[in-house]
């Protein structure tokens, strides 16, 4: 059985636009054991982090930084997704850490603009040399709060961020001068889709006003030569165990459970998951 691939032509759209979309990277099967494994995993609900957006509402994130045996470890360390990485960021890479972010119908928030290399440059990352795909597990329409991007943004560097609700945000002034000069673009999506996104591109996302949840699975990778130069919350370079494509579904439901260590966002602090 053949798997789609990252070609050279995406590196080239990538390299141009600072993010390039894969239809179908994954198929109906692998997305709906993600799906059962977000339902089934009750570590998942009890580290689960709310981060107040700039309007009030919330948008929840459940985020841990090493890749284990189960589902998400899988596809995280599966071959199409760690080569497509290496080809895109030019060079071998380890898993920075993977993140569900998830928006309930009608209540879940929005991300404010920003760079992944906005935060990630505070880690000791001296280079850009970053990348995170966005898989779709649920669809992902404007009216539940797709992906948005600011084409061709990755090209601007690393612009000031702070303070915005409970997250960081870019400085809204020159996000504003870039949007009359970049195109705005909303990344709809269908489940499976993958968006390989660059550190420095300009993103948000916009709350849910539907009656579908919008649930997303992020994993970010670093460049193995761009070791951070210090320690943080994050992990500097550790080998990663890539595993065949066929690992999702020869796995199957694998969950992480108490065996997965997330980290709260929020709080600054590492969380273990615990029973009962
Ligand atoms: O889930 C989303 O819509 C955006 C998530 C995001 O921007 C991030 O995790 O940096």
């Amino acid at each position: 059985m053949s798997y789609p691939q990252v070609t050279t032509s995406d590196r080239i759209a990538f390299e141009r636009d600072g993010y390039v979309l894969k239809p179908a990277f994954f198929d109906a099967e692998e997305v709906a054991l993600l799906g059962r494994a977000i339902a089934l995993d009750p570590a998942i609900a009890r580290n689960v982090t709310r981060l107040a957006d700039s309007h009030g509402a919330s948008t929840e994130l459940a985020l841990w930084n090493h890749p284990g045996e189960d589902v998400f470890g899988m596809v995280a360390r599966s071959a199409r997704v760690v080569d497509g990485m290496e080809l895109l960021l030019g060079g071998a890479v380890y898993h920075y850490h993977s993140k569900l972010t998830m928006k309930r119908p009608r209540l879940g928030g929005a991300w404010d603009w920003h760079q992944d290399y906005g935060y990630w440059y505070h880690n000791g990352c001296l280079f850009p040399d970053l990348a995170s795909v966005m898989i779709a597990i649920d669809p992902c329409r404007r009216v539940n709060g797709c992906l948005e991007v600011l084409r061709g943004s990755h090209r601007m560097g690393r612009i000031e961020h702070g303070r915005v609700g409970g997250q960081t945000g870019a400085d809204m002034a020159r996000v504003e001068e870039a949007m009359k000069v970049l195109d705005h673009v909303y990344c709809e999506m269908d489940p499976g889709d993958a968006l390989f996104f660059h550190c420095n591109t300009l993103h948000a996302s916009g709350p849910n006003i539907s009656e579908r949840s919008r649930n997303v699975l992020l994993c970010c990778y670093n460049r193995m030569s761009n070791n951070p130069y210090r320690e943080h919350h994050h992990p500097r370079a550790t080998p990663l165990e890539k595993v065949a494509d066929s690992a999702i579904r020869e796995r199957g439901l694998v969950l992480a459970g108490d065996e997965r260590t997330f980290y709260d966002a929020r709080h600054d602090e590492t969380v273990e998951a615990k029973t009962g």
